[in-house]
């Protein structure tokens, strides 16, 4: 694993509104991990809605996926870590991708560093309803209920909770409280021996150094920012896509 590269937060959507443009530089991004032989971590919420069916895919990922899989056949290794909106696979994507999926966090060791990489949701104290509900909603028995709705309504549905979540302005505040918040949290996962840590989610590229050589490095998103956290084996970077 010499060069990798880490992003989250595209938030594609499976409709007709589907940004192109977005989806065409994410592709084009895919393209320069390929040429550079990287490995890709996707640190959740690439979709706003992933939901796996048995028998069905959503259409309007489709050339997301198949960039992907032209990664994968490339050589380029995928891990995914999964975001709030995009934690209900089955066996599909894992398939197609020939990646490695993980629920919470995944943390390895390369380069001589320790690598601790989570989507990031769930931290603030704030986010208490959501961390009691995380299980819930994660949940077979839940999951199960929704499968039995027709994909097209559930993803209608989807669409209405999204968008009136997207217009909720208390939604798009980042304060500098939640900051200390999220440096609080990481301090204490840092302590544990880890060097670097990687998170997405909040839709704000930051970087923090905490303590010599200790790093949380917030990779920002896909949407307005396209940022993206790249080592390049012996550093790690906080990288605007040009
Ligand atoms: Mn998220």
């Amino acid at each position: 694993m010499d060069r990798i590269y880490f992003v989250s937060d595209a938030h594609f959507v499976n409709s007709p509104d589907q940004d192109r443009r977005q989806e065409s530089i994410f592709r084009n991004f895919i393209k320069e991990v390929i040429n550079r032989k990287g490995t890709l971590f996707l640190v959740g919420d690439l979709f706003d809605f992933w939901f796996e069916y048995h028998s069905c895919i959503p259409k309007y990922y489709f050339n997301t996926l198949c960039a992907l899989k032209e990664a994968s056949e490339n050589g380029v290794k995928i891990n995914i870590v999964y975001g709030n909106h995009d934690c209900w696979h089955l066996d599909f994507f894992k398939k197609f991708t020939e990646a490695d999926l993980y629920q919470d966090s995944v943390s390895f060791q390369t380069g001589g560093k320790n690598f601790f990489v989570t989507h990031g949701d769930g931290i603030l104290l704030s986010d208490r309803g959501y961390r009691l509900l995380k299980p819930f909603i994660r949940n077979k028995f839940t999951v199960n209920l929704i499968r039995a709705i027709h994909p097209d309504i559930a993803n209608k549905i989807v669409r209405i909770v999204s968008s009136y979540s997207k217009g909720n302005p208390r939604n798009h505040i980042f304060t500098e409280e939640m900051e200390k918040e999220i440096e609080r949290w990481a301090e204490k996962i840092l302590d544990k021996g880890y060097d670097y840590i990687i998170i997405g989610h909040y839709h704000k590229p930051f970087v923090k150094e905490l303590g010599e050589g200790k790093i949380l490095m917030c990779i920002g998103d896909w949407l307005k920012h396209f940022t993206f956290g790249y080592f390049d084996g012996e550093r790690l970077s906080l990288c605007y896509w040009r």
